[in-house]
């Protein structure tokens, strides 16, 4: 970690999309879509500032341990990872969507979920879901996937599934309703305690083009 640059984790897809213009804001324009190339770090216009290409669940990792200073986590991911050694100064309201509790059509939610009941729960999201129905009082049994949970309940692998749900389309599409909202979740910056004293020169900016752009100022 030298003191004159800096290194952002970000993942492919909808937060590199959304981060783009948070990105423009600041100054900042990568030299290549990660999307085509198969670099994992990217340049940037600034030759001093490089991106890291890393899986959505990955960034709190790197930021935690300063191998990036700063990046861009969903909240999902983040009460999953803990938050620990991480600044977390901004909801930059991108990438938006509902973490909720959704079963097969027809299945008796209302039910199976009383009180005192044993439910089987698929999930990427263990923590998430265990706080979830332990506020219940609905005993659970997590199973832990990686992803594609929409399809646990159609084979019988679990009764119900705690995912994320943007435009719906998905639970849609495999016959499958939203019956409770957990939380609202959307993406944050995060970043490393030690890079924001020692780069505090480089990264206030790029914090305070970001605040700006997502209207947070
Ligand atoms: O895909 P990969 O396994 O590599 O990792 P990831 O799924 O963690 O990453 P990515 O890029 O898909 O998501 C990054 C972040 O975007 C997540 O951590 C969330 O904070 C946020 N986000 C916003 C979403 C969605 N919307 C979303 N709809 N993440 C995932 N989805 C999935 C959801 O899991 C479900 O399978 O999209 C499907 C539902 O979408 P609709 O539009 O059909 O409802
Ligand atoms: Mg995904």
């Amino acid at each position: 970690m030298t003191a004159e640059t800096l290194t952002i984790a970000l993942s492919k897809g909808r937060i590199f999309d959304e981060t783009l213009p948070l990105l423009a804001a600041a100054g900042i324009e990568p030299v290549e879509n990660p999307e085509e190339s198969r670099k994992l770090i990217i340049g940037t216009n600034l030759p001093n500032v490089r991106l890291v290409i890393v899986r959505a669940s990955d960034v709190p990792t790197y930021v935690q341990y300063g191998a990036a200073d700063f990046g861009i986590a969903g909240k999902d991911v983040l009460i999953e990872h803990g938050g620990d050694g991480l600044y977390q100064p901004l909801d930059l309201q991108i990438a938006k969507c509902r973490m909720m509790v959704a079963v097969r059509k027809g299945f008796d939610y209302a039910a199976a979920s009383q009180p005192g009941n044993r439910l089987r729960v698929a999930t990427k999201y263990p923590d998430i879901a265990a706080e979830h129905f332990a506020g219940k009082g609905v005993h659970v049994d997590i199973i832990k996937l990686y992803g594609s949970m929409e399809l646990a309940p159609l084979v019988g692998l679990s009764d119900a599934i705690v995912d994320l749900v943007s435009t719906g389309g998905t639970l849609k599409a495999n016959n499958l309703e939203a019956v409770e909202h957990i939380v609202d979740i959307s993406s944050r910056l995060v970043v490393n305690k030690a890079a924001l004293k020692v780069k505090h020169a480089l990264i206030q900016p790029i914090i305070n083009a970001f605040a700006e752009a997502a209207g947070q100022s």
